[in-house]
């Protein structure tokens, strides 16, 4: 069983949908008198100050920081059903649920979707809902009824049954016992306490079972439907980042240049982003989850942008580092060709045969960058890459959710049919030990790979990759535009 209900809102989905703060790209001036950290990335500081973010006018000492409206936009996001419930529903509205039951007919299984139903007095107010006879023709379920008769419902049912798979939510996994996080959880507003709490106490007993394990196999390995799916959206995501590419321009913010990825990805039809994007400028990309993306963007730069779109129902994700005004440096092009030969053959190794897991191609990760790297003039000491220079795990299986790895093992064998993303980095801290020409540089290259018996795709082929692709996108040599 499964149910999936409001109440949990993924952390980054907030604030994937939050308004990003205008800004200007106009050149702008300071005055001698203004303290300002000039050119400073990172920035000392844990927000936008005026001292580090002199281009924020409104950052100014003598301006409030924030209105009301600010915050009250903080409190909203956009729904998005539960992955495990959609995965066996297909159903998006929220404040639903949905029973299997084992029995004897050709399908296997009796199936009861419980939602909110018709009611035109909301739909006026907050938009359609799917009527109960409509449930049954296109969700393909036996029975169609109202939420408000889960809590009886379930009753009955589970009496029937000695094993009950159902997932407990996340904030009251901790303390299972806990009647009451639990109820919150279960309760739509509408219905009494007391009707949930006698069927909470009985699924407390040993009868219930994890479900999500089971799910998460299944779907780790992706329908050749599926898979189709993941390749729109890589592909969506991967032109999104040539054609931003194309538009980044010195002096131009790194928050316009997620703004811009989020643009186009809309205009070829995705629902939304998979996740925050980080947009990191110069020494910024040397902080691995930067999302900030409020500094403004420095001739002679590299941009690393790891941004990708949801398509569908399924997530993307890709990582490019390009230079901000279209060229290489010579040492940048000397870093970017070594995470870049790594991570090639790192894709190659993503096919069934090779037999690997996920640990063993991170461990591979690790020993081509040292070979890489010590090929450019680097002395690395033991812990060196994996404490300092490349201080992140190489993959994860990717699909409905960005990180589908919350119940796969890490030791498990590739398999064909699995989709997980290669992404190795090197990310150099202004440290003598490292060759000075390096410092402040961070490179990671992340595609989606779709593991095959013997041969690996990459899904995300449509984001410009080697060198030449790269400087021809940013200098517009590829016929690409930037919208
Ligand atoms: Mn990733």
């Amino acid at each position: 069983m499964s149910s999936s209900f409001r109440s949990l809102l993924p952390a980054f989905r907030a604030v994937a949908t939050r308004c990003p703060r205008s800004q200007t790209y106009m050149p702008f001036r300071t005055y001698a008198t203004e303290v300002v950290d000039h050119d400073h990335k990172p920035s000392n500081y844990g927000q936008p100050l005026f001292q580090s973010h002199p281009h924020l006018r409104e950052l100014k000492p003598s301006t409030s920081l924030h209105t009301p409206h600010q915050r009250q936009d903080r409190l909203h996001y956009k729904y998005r059903q539960a992955s495990d419930f959609w995965y066996l529903t297909g159903f998006e509205e929220p404040d639903s649920a949905v029973v299997l039951e084992k029995n004897s007919s050709s399908r296997g299984y009796r199936m009861t979707l419980f939602s909110n139903g018709k009611d035109s007095a909301k739909e006026k107010w907050e938009g359609p809902r799917t009527g109960f006879d409509d449930a049954l023709n296109i969700f393909k379920v036996d029975d169609a009824l109202t939420i408000q008769s889960f809590p009886d419902q379930l009753r009955s049912m589970i009496s029937l049954y000695s094993n009950i798979y159902i997932d407990l939510p996340q904030s009251s996994r901790k303390n299972v016992r806990s009647t009451k996080s639990l109820l919150r959880y279960l309760s739509p507003p509408v219905n009494p306490r007391s009707e949930y709490e006698t069927v909470v106490e009985s699924l407390s007993s040993s009868r219930r079972k994890p479900l999500a394990p089971l799910i998460a196999q299944l779907r780790s390995i992706k329908s050749v439907c599926e898979q189709e799916v993941m390749r729109t959206a890589a592909d969506i995501s991967g032109r999104s980042h040539a054609k931003t590419m194309r538009f980044t321009r010195p002096g131009i913010s790194e928050s316009a240049l997620a703004a811009h990825f989020e643009y186009l990805c809309c205009l070829s039809g995705s629902q939304r982003l998979a996740y925050v994007p980080v947009v990191a400028s110069g020494p910024n990309a040397l902080i691995i989850h930067y999302t900030s993306n409020n500094q403004l963007v420095q001739d002679g730069e590299m941009i690393l942008m790891d941004a990708g779109c949801e398509y569908n129902g399924y997530a993307s994700d890709i990582t490019r580092t390009y230079p901000a005004n279209g060229s290489f440096t010579a040492p940048q092009k000397e870093l970017y060709s070594a995470v870049l030969s790594a991570q090639k053959a790192l894709v190659g190794f993503c096919t069934e045969t090779e037999g690997l897991s996920l640990h063993d191609l991170h461990r591979k990760s690790c020993d081509l960058l040292k070979q890489e790297l010590k090929q450019i003039g680097f002395t690395l000491h033991t812990g060196d890459l994996e404490r300092i220079l490349y201080p992140h795990f190489l993959s994860h299986p990717i699909g409905i959710d960005l990180h589908e790895s919350s119940h796969s093992d890490r030791g498990e064998t590739l398999k064909a049919g699995m989709v997980i993303t290669v992404e190795p980095g090197i990310y150099v801290p202004p440290t003598a030990q490292f060759p000075k020409h390096f410092h402040n540089i961070g490179i990671r290259i992340e595609d989606e790979v779709l593991v095959g018996e013997k041969h690996p795709v990459v899904l995300s082929v449509s984001a410009p990759k080697e060198i030449a692709d790269i400087e021809g996108a940013c200098q517009g040599l590829l016929g690409l535009e930037s919208i």
